[in-house]
């Protein structure tokens, strides 16, 4: 039977490659984000492939997020697969120079919409008892790097929420995954400097960096295993990056 995926952050990166992969593989498609036009693209273009609807709203925006999920058409309402991917950094600052608007931003967005979104879904899923949650930590929630303080915490949370949901739906049959990327080069760094493309660029440069594909493939593979086997966390590296400061740079 057709398995249905809910994806945010389905505009762009990690999200959008996933997106094409599940399509690939006949998984029916809820794919959400702000950007309207990269949907309604993406849609068409994944169409040929799977069922496809998409959600235009903010993650921040609570009352948006349950009504656009209790709305869906009939055939997209039952989600068996969640990836929680959207997510980003805001700044990178010292602690003492951070902007509240950054730092709000990154709470709002990487925890709290986090939390909205599968507040949404989880019920349907404890209901019928299964489902699969893939939440999209990062190597920033699994260590702290100057400057990194905020988006750290942030992701620090998701690492802790992965680990409470799988604790807490355990009873009910659902899986959990965490999976935490090292440097993927995305529109990530363009949104983390405002639009810098020049210093946004040299976050990939002199080494290749993971690019989204490889993100989206190792995310079909923990959702494309038996039912009895749950990847519990992934770190995911580029060959040429240590830690989230060691670099093998040329
Ligand atoms: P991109 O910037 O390419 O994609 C981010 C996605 O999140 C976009 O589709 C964007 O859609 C969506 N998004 C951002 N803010 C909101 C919001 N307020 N409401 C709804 N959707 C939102 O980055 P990546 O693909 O790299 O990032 C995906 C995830 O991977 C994030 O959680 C990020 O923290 C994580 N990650 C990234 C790494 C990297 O190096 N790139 C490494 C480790 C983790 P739109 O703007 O249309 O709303
Ligand atoms: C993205 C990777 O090292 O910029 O989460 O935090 S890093």
């Amino acid at each position: 039977m057709r398995q249905t995926a809910f994806i945010t952050g389905a505009t762009s990166g990690i999200g959008k490659a996933t997106a094409k992969i599940f399509a690939k593989n006949n998984i029916r498609l809820i794919l959400c984000g702000r950007r309207a036009e990269r949907l309604v693209v993406l849609k068409e273009e994944l169409s040929v492939l799977t069922e496809v609807t998409t959600l235009r709203f903010d993650v921040r925006d609570k009352d948006q997020v349950q009504q656009q999920i209790a709305n869906l058409p009939e055939n997209f309402k039952q989600i068996d697969i969640l990836i929680n991917n959207a997510g980003n950094a805001h700044g990178l600052s010292s602690i003492q120079e951070g902007s509240l608007e950054d730092w709000d931003a990154m709470m709002d967005i990487n925890v709290k919409g986090l939390l909205y979104v599968s507040k949404a879904i989880i019920p349907q899923m404890t209901k019928r008892n299964t489902g699969f949650i893939v939440n999209i930590g990062s190597i920033a929630g699994k260590e702290v790097y100057p400057n990194g303080n905020v988006y750290c915490a942030s992701k620090h949370a998701v690492n802790a929420l992965n680990k409470a949901m799988r604790i807490d739906l355990n009873k009910h049959n659902i899986r959990v995954s965490g999976i935490h990327p090292g440097a993927v080069e995305t529109e990530f760094s363009d949104v983390r400097f405002k639009g810098d493309t020049e210093k946004a660029k040299s976050v990939y440069t002199g080494y290749k960096a993971l690019q989204a594909d490889d993100i989206a493939d190792i995310i079909y593979f923990v959702i494309s295993r038996p039912y009895h086997v749950n990847i519990e966390d992934l770190v995911v590296y580029p060959t040429a990056q240590a830690s989230a400061t060691i670099l093998n740079k040329h």
